[in-house]
């Protein structure tokens, strides 16, 4: 039974990859190629020392006894045991160094730059608005195609680590500290990232997407998110009202409105992302409303605190406000 079950997480990790969004070995970037060129260098490496392995395990069980005895004499463990090894492993070291060299120092300047901020456990992001002003957003972030960016890496409380495999390879983010990372998307498409280091409760439920999309699209979409988003409608008013009353207010902002705080994300324009609460719930109005209601209970850990005092159709009317944000 176990084994059995160990086979069948075994296949499933190796189907995995090739099926999804946020895979490695699934490349839509420069630097993702270099990883998974390293990666596939490894698996090979690792296979053909294996078998080799294998092989000498079975001589030295079954082999004629003359090669036994050359298999284990002192020459035998020197070279296979410490000199194979070492030279090896600095090959493998050098040749990752070499092949990331763009990636670890680059003193071209970029092209963009966005800002992102780890928090427990969503995604803080800016962009730097035309007018010099930044542009605050929050789990998804938009960049254009083939178009270098620079992500400013920082942490508001633990470490987290920004990781998004078909892009490129994983940087942390470390209290008191910025780093940076530079991803290129050769393609338009939606790719998935995960905060990869332990940060928490809803760590699992951390992740993210990056939009790429061609750069007169991108531009207008940037353009946009510099307006103030306008409600309309009388359910929507409703929202607009309850949301200003209810204290929503003090932890999340919405552009051109009172609305200002700064401890959740961002929700000026939460009804044009694809997900909520860090690519956890896809975004629709009554997933808002859920989430809103008791948002541990989709995202255990969440430090949204739970809003039940709000009738059905309360939720309802706040849930149509914030989708109408665009
Ligand atoms: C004490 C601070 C606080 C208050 C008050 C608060 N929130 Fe939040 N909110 C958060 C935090 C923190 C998150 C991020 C949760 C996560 O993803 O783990 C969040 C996330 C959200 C999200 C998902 C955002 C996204 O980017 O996907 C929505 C929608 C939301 N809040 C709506 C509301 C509404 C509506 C109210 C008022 C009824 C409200 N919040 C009140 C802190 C707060
Ligand atoms: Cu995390």
């Amino acid at each position: 039974m176990t084994l059995l079950r160990s086979l069948v997480i075994c296949v499933g990790l190796l189907i995995l990859p090739a099926c999804q969004r946020q895979s490695a070995l699934a490349p839509a970037g420069e630097e993702a190629e270099r990883v998974a060129l390293l990666s596939w260098i490894l698996f090979a490496g690792a296979a053909v020392i294996f078998a080799i392995v294998l092989a000498a395990l079975w001589l030295a069980i079954a082999g004629p006894e003359q090669l036994r005895s050359r298999l284990r004499a002192e020459g035998a463990i020197r070279f296979w045991g410490i000199a194979f090894p070492t030279l090896t492993l600095a090959t493998l070291l050098g040749y990752g160094l070499w092949l990331m060299r763009e990636t670890i120092a680059s003193p071209r300047p970029a092209e963009m730059r966005v800002e992102v901020t780890g928090e427990q456990f969503w995604w803080r992001i800016a962009y730097d608005g035309r007018a010099g002003k930044p542009v605050a957003e929050a789990n998804e972030i938009r960049i254009p195609v083939g178009v270098e960016v620079e992500f400013v890496l920082r942490t508001a409380d633990v470490i987290h680590s920004f990781w998004v495999p078909s892009l490129g390879g994983k940087l942390d983010m470390i209290p008191g500290r910025t780093n940076r990372m530079r991803l290129k998307a050769q393609r338009a498409g939606i790719y998935r990232g995960q905060c990869a280091e332990y940060c928490g409760t809803a760590h699992a439920q951390m992740s993210l997407e990056i939009v790429a999309m061609p750069q007169p699209e991108f531009d207008a979409w940037l353009a946009a998110a510099e307006r103030p988003p306008g409600p309309d409608g009388t359910v929507v008013e409703r929202g607009a009202a309850l949301f200003h009353s209810s204290g929503c207010d003090a932890c999340h902002a919405v552009r051109g409105t009172q609305a200002a705080g700064t401890i959740g994300p961002d929700l000026s324009r939460i009804g044009g992302r694809r997900f909520l609460a860090a690519a956890t719930l896809p975004n629709t109005a009554e997933n808002i409303a859920r989430f809103i209601a008791e948002p541990a209970a989709v995202k255990p850990g969440s430090l949204m605190p739970p809003f039940a005092i709000f009738s059905g159709e309360e939720r309802q009317a706040l849930a149509a406000y914030l989708a109408s944000l665009k």
